[in-house]
């Protein structure tokens, strides 16, 4: 049975952040409160010599709620006990964009393809989550392989966020001239 207890969640096994580097494409998003990131999302990780882990990310966000532009964020990660459990710290290129620093879980990947992230912001009295989200990674902008897609859908439900993804349009907006890349 499936508790949805934040605690009890399964994430990958072996983590090997040098394989999850690159360029990751989001196809699916689960948004948190205050949604920030709208479309057109991608994130490319980096690992240093050293060993460290960074992203660049790009997304259209709304801006004062008017002015859509492709946001430019960075993020940094912090290790920890867990290897496929991360601390995210990010911020945006412009001083107006949001910042953070919340959990980053990879829950699941075969490194190729997919990629499972997750995210609990706020975690509930009873130990569920009450504020999170969730990026289904892809490495083509297109989707997900069919062959994909049942594990992806298993690991959804394990996260007890099935049913609550939105799919991730990727038109271009962010590698056009027209958008404001901020
Ligand atoms: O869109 O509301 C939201 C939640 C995501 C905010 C954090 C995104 C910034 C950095 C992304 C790096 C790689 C996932």
């Amino acid at each position: 049975a499936n508790d949805c207890q934040v605690a009890n969640i399964q994430v990958m096994q072996n983590f090997d952040k040098t394989q999850y580097a690159g360029v990751w494409y989001a196809v699916g998003k689960k948004d948190p409160e205050g949604l920030f990131l709208l479309d057109n999302i991608m994130a490319n990780f980096t690992v240093a010599e050293n060993g460290h882990m960074t992203a660049n990310a790009m997304g259209r966000v709304k801006i004062f709620n008017q002015w859509d532009l492709c946001a430019n964020m960075f993020a940094t990660f912090t290790e920890t006990p867990e290897p496929a459990k991360f601390r995210m710290k990010y911020w945006g290129a412009a001083s107006y964009l949001q910042t953070g620093n919340d959990e980053h879980w990879v829950i699941d990947t075969d490194y190729y393809n997919y990629a499972i992230q997750y995210s609990c912001r706020l975690t509930d009295a009873d130990g569920t989550c009450a504020d999170s989200y969730s990026f289904i990674f892809s490495r083509y902008p297109g989707g997900l392989r069919p062959e994909d897609q049942n594990v992806v859908t298993r690991k959804k439900d394990e996260i007890c966020l099935l049913g609550k993804y939105r799919r991730v349009a990727h038109t271009g907006f962010c590698q056009n001239s027209e958008s404001l890349n901020l």
